[in-house]
């Protein structure tokens, strides 16, 4: 199956969701409304939405059952991507070849901006009309971007120069920095489709496999960025290759009696970590 045939097929109605859900630049506060959406359209990838869109479809639900939750990663994942880039973070002017958010909106409004995606994406998610499922998808992805998660991972990542701490220390980073979002996106597809407990483990662990892959060779893609935290400083970028490889085998293998249905997660774990984009 081809991943970006699928991706750019289900995109539209991602960016559908997102352009219901975000305020217009046209409405007040004006300035904080543009910061908000200057990164979500154009967007990126959308390959978080589309992985929990895949997971609904990997445990026989409809696809649109989980487009709360896929309009919710991306929020979190475009708050992220506007701190990240901030002067006390990683100091970045340039994202997707456009000035970032506070370069383009000021340091204040880029902070409020992130702030306001990330309320905005449990808005969206627990705004679906049967909120059980929702709600457990609402607090795994609480947890998933805390500071057990998304910002804990930073934190470390922030800290003291990884590379010197070891490669169990690097991929803990990952796991908690990047896999934790591609990993309660699955999940959280899979939920509001109504997958049962053993489907979601087994998803989730897949998840995990495919975000610390996908960050590995994100890594291998920006080998010219002297990123401290990357595994390419420790162990090169053949092993770190191969070791992405390995965790996109394990993740695939756990997915081996998932049947058709789960062709799509399958093809987009494979592009997330083979992609050249
Ligand atoms: C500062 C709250 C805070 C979090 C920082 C996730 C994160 C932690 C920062 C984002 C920047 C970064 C380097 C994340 C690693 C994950 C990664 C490779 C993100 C880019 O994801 P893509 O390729 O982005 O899916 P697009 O542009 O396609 O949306």
């Amino acid at each position: 199956m081809d991943a970006q045939a699928w991706l750019a097929e289900r995109t539209p109605a991602v960016n559908a969701a997102l352009e219901a859900w975000l305020p217009g630049a046209d409405v007040a506060p004006c300035a904080l409304h543009a910061a908000m959406r200057h990164l979500v359209f154009p967007g990126g990838k959308r390959l978080r939405p589309a992985l929990a869109l895949a997971a609904a479809e990997a445990v026989g639900g409809p696809a649109e059952a989980a487009l709360p939750m896929a309009t919710a990663v991306e929020l979190v994942h475009i708050y992220s991507l506007i701190h990240d880039d901030l002067p006390c973070m990683d100091d970045d002017e340039l994202r997707r070849g456009r000035p970032t958010v506070h370069v383009a909106f000021g340091e204040a409004t880029a902070v409020l901006a992130g702030d306001a995606l990330q309320s905005l994406a449990f808005e969206v998610l627990l705004s679906v009309a049967e909120p059980g499922p929702a709600a457990r998808a609402a607090r795994d992805l609480a947890e998933a971007i805390g500071a057990a998660g998304l910002v804990g991972g930073q934190a470390d990542d922030l800290g003291p120069d990884p590379a010197g701490l070891g490669v169990e220390h690097i991929l803990s980073i990952h796991a908690r920095k990047t896999a934790a979002l591609i990993r309660v996106a699955i999940l959280g597809g899979a939920r509001l489709a109504g997958a049962n407990d053993s489907r979601l483990a087994e998803l989730a662990a897949f998840g995990r496999e495919v975000g610390v892959a996908f960050q590995i060779a994100d890594d291998c893609l920006d080998a010219e960025d002297e990123d401290a935290c990357s595994l390419l400083a420790v162990e090169g970028i053949e092993a770190s290759r191969e070791r992405a490889e390995k965790l996109l085998d394990s993740a695939l293998a756990r997915l081996e009696g998932a049947g058709e249905g789960a062709e799509p997660l399958r093809a987009l774990a494979r592009f997330a970590v083979r992609r050249e984009l």
